[in-house]
């Protein structure tokens, strides 16, 4: 896989670059905007990253993720590009209104590097796009720069891109591994990565507060098969303590039982704004639904946002899989 020329080439001749991803970063966010990060530095480049706070606790060893700075002070003054990454459109930056506008207005080059579907909005936006649906997950595109770049992969880069890859496909589990992701994590390892403590850190790194979170969504959950739903509502995000982070992979789990073709996770994020996570089986397409709502992402993992209460989200959703035939 090739990066475009255009893209090298603004990675090569301009000095201050600003990193970006999208809200509730995952680990595929975090290790491509951090990899990337690491590698500009390598080249003598100044380089920013910001994303939303805190940090999840299970990304706080990434290597380079304390240089990360937090969304809200975040100023564009002084850079010359702004690159998002794992993310295809300003919107996904930010709920905030006034961080997407000002992003729309940046007046620098603006690049975006992902594997979720391009809409418009991307199209409008961008100078320079690397746009793969195909690939398992952004970090992987990151590895093709550092190589397009003759950069030879070191222990921290290796890290984060092994943790993009591992997190978006579900440690080597989901349809979207292929036989690039195995060779890609080993050339990772080869360089550094550690894959048991990658994993580790990863997923098996919750805290008693995100594990009673779970087990409140899995109280909430509704099988209807081919579906699974379930709801986490806003006033249990605060009485826990919670943030959207910790539902990292909640709905994956929803996939489990063998009868379930589509799970839906509904997350009351404030009340009457609704961030809806879809996960399919196979060849069932979901992302057509997303976009139906405005939202994008993949054939098995996609997401929208939606407002007003769950039971009318929820309505709507159901509508929609019966207008697609998939119920
Ligand atoms: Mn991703």
């Amino acid at each position: 896989m090739n990066p475009p020329k255009k893209l090298i080439n603004a990675l090569k001749e301009n000095e201050r670059f600003l990193i970006l991803t999208h809200t509730a970063p995952d680990g595929d966010a975090f290790g491509s905007q951090l990899a990337l990060k690491l590698l500009l530095e390598e080249l003598g480049k100044k380089v920013e990253a910001f994303s939303e706070y805190p940090i999840p606790e299970q990304y706080k060893f990434l290597p380079g993720v304390n240089s990360i700075k937090d969304l809200k002070f975040l100023s564009l003054d002084s850079f010359d590009c702004l690159i998002l990454v794992d993310c295809n459109r300003p919107k996904r930056v930010s709920y905030q209104k006034d961080i997407v506008d000002s992003l729309r207005e940046f007046k620098g080059i603006k690049i975006v590097i992902d594997h979720h579907y391009e809409d418009n909005e991307t199209l409008d936006f961008a100078t320079v796009s690397w746009i793969c649906p195909e690939v398992a997950a952004t970090s992987v595109l990151i590895y093709y720069i550092c190589k397009k770049l003759n950069f030879a992969l070191n222990k921290e880069i290796a890290t984060n891109i092994y943790t993009g890859i591992i997190v978006d496909t579900g440690n080597f589990q989901f349809d979207n591994t292929s036989e690039e992701v195995f060779s890609i994590a080993s050339e990772c390892v080869k360089a550094g990565a550690n894959p048991s403590f990658i994993y580790q850190q990863s997923f098996e790194n919750w805290s008693i507060k995100r594990f009673n979170l779970f087990k409140n969504m899995l109280s909430s959950l509704e099988v209807n098969p081919p579906v699974a739903i379930a709801f986490l509502s806003n006033d249990v995000f605060k009485k826990l303590n919670v943030i959207e982070a910790d539902t990292e992979r909640f709905v994956e789990f929803l996939r489990i039982l063998k009868d379930v073709k589509i799970a839906a996770l509904f997350r009351e994020i404030e009340k009457g704004f609704i961030k809806v996570s879809l996960r399919s089986k196979g060849d069932i397409d979901i992302s057509k639904i997303a976009t139906e709502f405005g939202g994008g992402g993949h054939k098995n993992a996609a997401g929208y946002r939606i407002s007003g209460s769950f039971e009318e989200a929820k309505m709507k959703l159901i509508e929609k899989l019966k207008n697609y035939s998939l119920l």
